[in-house]
């Protein structure tokens, strides 16, 4: 009995000090409340990625006739996410020009949107290496006899807000008057009823609006190497990047992103910096 009364105190310390242990694990792991040991990858919700994306950005982002995302930067994600073991993706339609701050401000954990990894843009976000090297392209109609960037003087043209394409034309095209919109959808309405006589977007979504609309027509592409398009995540997770990156380097040396650029990109000149190192042609092969 005795015994039992001496050891009291002594269990009601060590109940005190795990308590301690558990706020202190808490308030390592931020909002979310979890420890870094449950929640390695500091996720909003551990076990779930939420990602920022674009319901019109076809065949990067868009969603299909029952409203589930799809296209390549969604499919190549989702593989690398499981690849990673981070957590399960559910993607949310954002406007462009809020999606990066959004990931900047933990409302999400990451944004997938065909988003070209810029140095203004890295002051807001951290990005995964780069996946994907293409072009901006000049949409236009058959009839409004714009056949190059050149003819953009005195045309009023469609950015969308935020985007790369927005800060190039500012730039480059000064004598063209620019109408911002929320989304590309918004744009080619405008296009194909005569409010403006040309959108700028991404070489893929022009491809997928004149495969749609017989009107349309590809006018002009811009090469845009220098921005390869990375996934963004919230500055100071380099547990999450690195894991994003090993992933993404394996989806590329195994050949599922080449299956992914050639299932979305059909016909699309495919850049070589992405596919297994034995395809590389630049890679001098070991002669016998
Ligand atoms: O810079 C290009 C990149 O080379 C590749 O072609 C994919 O698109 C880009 O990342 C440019 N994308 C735009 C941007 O980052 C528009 C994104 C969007 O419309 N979703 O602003």
């Amino acid at each position: 009995m005795k015994r039992r009364t001496l050891l009291r105190p002594a269990g009601l310390l060590a109940a005190a000090a795990s308590a301690a242990l558990v706020l202190a694990a808490c308030s390592a792991g931020g909002a979310s409340g979890a420890s870094t040991k449950d929640n390695p990858y500091h996720l909003i919700e551990p076990g779930t990625v939420r990602v920022a994306s674009l319901g019109d950005s076809k065949p990067y982002t868009f969603t299909d006739a029952s409203g589930n995302f799809t296209g390549f930067d969604v499919e190549l994600f989702t593989d690398v996410a499981k690849r990673a073991d981070i957590g399960k993706p559910v993607f949310t339609g954002q406007d462009f020009s809020g999606l990066l701050a959004a990931v900047a401000n933990h409302q999400f954990d990451v944004g997938v949107a065909a988003i070209g990894i810029t140095d203004e843009r890295k002051k807001t976000v951290d990005f995964s290496d780069g996946y994907l090297a293409g072009y901006l392209t000049v949409l236009t109609t058959k009839a409004s006899g714009i056949e190059s960037k050149a003819d953009l003087a005195g045309k009023r043209i469609g950015v969308v807000q935020g985007t790369l394409q927005e800060a190039y034309a500012v730039k480059n095209f000064p004598k063209a008057s620019l109408v911002r919109f929320p989304d590309n959808n918004a744009a080619v309405s405008a296009l194909n009823s005569g409010s403006v006589d040309a959108h700028f977007l991404d070489y893929e979504a022009a491809k997928s609006y004149v495969a749609q609309y017989p009107a349309l027509k590809d006018a002009d592409d811009i090469p845009s190497f220098d921005a390869p398009a990375g996934f963004a995540i919230a500055k100071g997770n380099p547990a999450l990047k690195n894991a994003l990156n090993k992933a993404l380097h394996e989806a590329m040396e195994d050949g599922t992103w080449k299956k992914l650029y050639q299932k979305w990109f059909p016909g699309s000149p495919m850049p070589e910096q992405y596919l297994p190192k034995a395809e590389q042609t630049s890679t001098p092969t070991p002669s016998k």
